[in-house]
């Protein structure tokens, strides 16, 4: 079959500090092409939607496979399967990806028979099943486990056996210089883990995957590492070096193979300060920058947030980053009920510290617990407006209001670490890059003003909303069991992952 694989749209965030290959499609990308497909990969965030129409006048896919990680990319992907369908009605289109899995049933409503199923959970060993599936029949795919139509949900996918068969296609991706974070640019991205062990209230990265925690082998993290032509890497881990002993064995393996490249990765504040040696290890291997959900900058907040850490631990965690040597940026997630004396607190430690201080604003989530326990009082069921730079709960202060001292505390980051003054402190990196034609880096520096804008903002919210967002099937709730959350079931004591069919039905 010709297989086209799609990736939405960057938003308003990879606007300027970053914009990193979709490494989940490539690997679904990968699987499907050993299945004997022939497979196109198209990247939105660096291609136009004329070129997916292009592509399909072109060379007439008989699959499509959008890729939905993002709830904010909910209305795009449905308005191009639905010109999908008009233009080759008898064309399969898939959906899969994060997001999708936990917003089944609207998608499938919304998008009115354009899109024929969605995949939840892990796309590698669903997807050629499914391509395989609908070249025989294509009625009855929602029997095909992690598969759900129009018609029903096929029984919850298992957890892949291993992460070590499959390399992501990355040559299939055109256009790969304009991949970067920050400084690294351009920048590949590389996976050593997948899942997390931990259970935060706002986040679905441990309900997707049943709370399970899965690690790639260190032979086959060192190969990817080394396959890899970019010389700056982002490492996609939820939370990177929960075990050392794995991170090690990485390490060493790429001290034997000579691989020199500059690191950026995720990790928390209690991880970091446990296992403070293997970051150090991995400084002299190239780590340069590294991310801290940091959360809160008071134990109410945390608490509240379930990170089951403390504020102390994670400044303590910021005094060991800058011991290493390492650039952190850390992020704050402001709470729609803030009011103008507590964003001045946050401005008066953004600007105190020299870290790199992201504020994003608390949004529930399908697939999180805040979102049974706070979805009734939304403000907008946009899906666009849930990019974590919305607010789609009750402000306490005007809306207006919020948003410029939300904006106003972000800029504390623009004037701390853009603009002239970052060229200032990165004249040489930045003078490398524009010799070698990489200009991500260089440009991102100028854009904040642009893209952060309160009024914008504000403006979004106007919006005739397309598609409104389902709200939880039940009343809101203080607690909700874990395992109603799910998309991946962890495995039985006997191995065996239960066949319970959909998570949570709407
Ligand atoms: C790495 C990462 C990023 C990276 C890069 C992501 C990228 N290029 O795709 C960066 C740092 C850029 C990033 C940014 C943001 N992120 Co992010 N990110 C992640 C993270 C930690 C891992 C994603 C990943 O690469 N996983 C590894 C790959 C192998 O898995 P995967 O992509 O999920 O793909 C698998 C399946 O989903 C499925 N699949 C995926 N696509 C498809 C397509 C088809 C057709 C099929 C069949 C299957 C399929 O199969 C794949 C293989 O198993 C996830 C958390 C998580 N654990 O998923 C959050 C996560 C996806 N991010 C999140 C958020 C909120 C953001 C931001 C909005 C944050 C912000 N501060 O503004 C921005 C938005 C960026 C943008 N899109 O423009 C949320 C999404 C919430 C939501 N429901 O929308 C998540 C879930 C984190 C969370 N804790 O809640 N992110
Ligand atoms: S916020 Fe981080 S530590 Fe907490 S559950 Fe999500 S990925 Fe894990």
């Amino acid at each position: 079959m010709r297989v086209l694989l799609v990736n939405p749209s960057g938003l308003m965030y990879s606007r300027i500090f970053l914009r990193l290959e979709p490494l989940g499609l490539e690997l679904v990308a990968e699987a499907v092409r050993r299945a004997g497909h022939d497979v196109v990969l198209l990247d939105l965030q660096t291609h136009e939607h004329g070129d997916y129409f292009r592509l399909l006048e072109s060379w007439k896919p008989e699959a499509v496979g959008f890729s939905l990680n993002y709830l904010a990319n909910v209305p795009e992907v449905i308005d191009l399967a639905k010109a999908t369908r008009l233009r080759l009605p008898g064309c399969l289109v898939f959906v899969g990806g994060h997001s999708a899995s936990f917003t089944v049933r609207e998608i499938l409503e919304h998008a009115g028979g354009a899109i024929d199923c969605v995949v939840r959970g892990e796309g590698e060993d669903t997807a050629p099943r499914l391509l395989e599936a609908a070249a025989e029949d294509r009625a009855g795919l929602h029997a095909l486990a992690g598969v759900s139509t129009r018609a029903g949900d096929g029984p919850a996918p298992a957890l892949r056996a291993g992460l070590d068969d499959l390399s992501p296609a990355r040559e299939l991706l055109a256009r790969r210089r304009r991949y970067f974070i920050g400084v690294l640019d351009p920048c590949a991205s590389v996976e050593f883990t997948r899942g997390c062990p931990w259970d935060c209230a706002f986040c679905s990265g441990w309900t997707f995957y049943g709370r399970s925690y899965r690690k790639v082998s260190p032979e086959r993290a060192a190969e990817d590492l080394a396959s890899v032509r970019e010389p700056g890497v982002f490492i996609v881990d939820d939370v990177a070096f929960v075990d050392a002993d794995h991170g090690y064995a990485i390490g060493e393996l790429v001290e034997r193979r000579g691989i020199r490249k500059q690191y950026y990765l995720e990790t928390r504040a209690d991880v970091l300060l446990r296992n403070q040696e293997i970051f150090r290890y991995w400084k002299r291997l190239g780590l340069r920058y590294m991310f801290v959900g940091l959360e809160a900058i008071d134990d109410a907040d945390l608490r509240a947030f379930r990170k089951r850490t403390t504020l102390a631990k994670s400044l303590e965690a910021l005094q060991v980053a800058r011991s290493i040597g390492l650039t952190v940026a850390v992020n704050v997630i402001a709470d729609p009920s803030w009011d103008e004396q507590r964003f001045a607190a946050v401005r008066e430690w953004a600007t105190s510290v020299p870290e790199i201080v992201h504020l994003t604003v608390a949004t529930p989530y399908p697939g999180t617990e805040t979102w049974h326990t706070e979805a009734r009082g939304l403000t907008t069921r946009d899906y666009r407006l849930f990019d974590v730079q919305h607010a789609v709960l009750p402000t306490r202060m005007p809306l207006a209001r919020f948003y410029e001292e939300l904006v106003r505390t972000q800029q504390v980051l623009n004037r701390k670490h853009l603009g002239w003054a970052a060229l200032r402190a990165t004249l040489g990196i930045a003078a490398r890059h524009l010799a070698h034609g990489q200009t991500n880096f260089v440009r991102m520096l100028w854009k904040f003003d642009r893209v952060y804008d309160p009024a914008l903002l504000l403006r979004d919210h106007g919006r005739a909303c397309p598609y409104a967002m389902g709200l939880p099937p039940h009343a809101p709730t203080s607690k909700i069991a874990p395992e109603q959350l799910y998309v991946h079931r962890p495995a039985a004591p006997d191995g065996r992952t239960p066949d319970h069919g959909r998570p949570h039905a709407p």
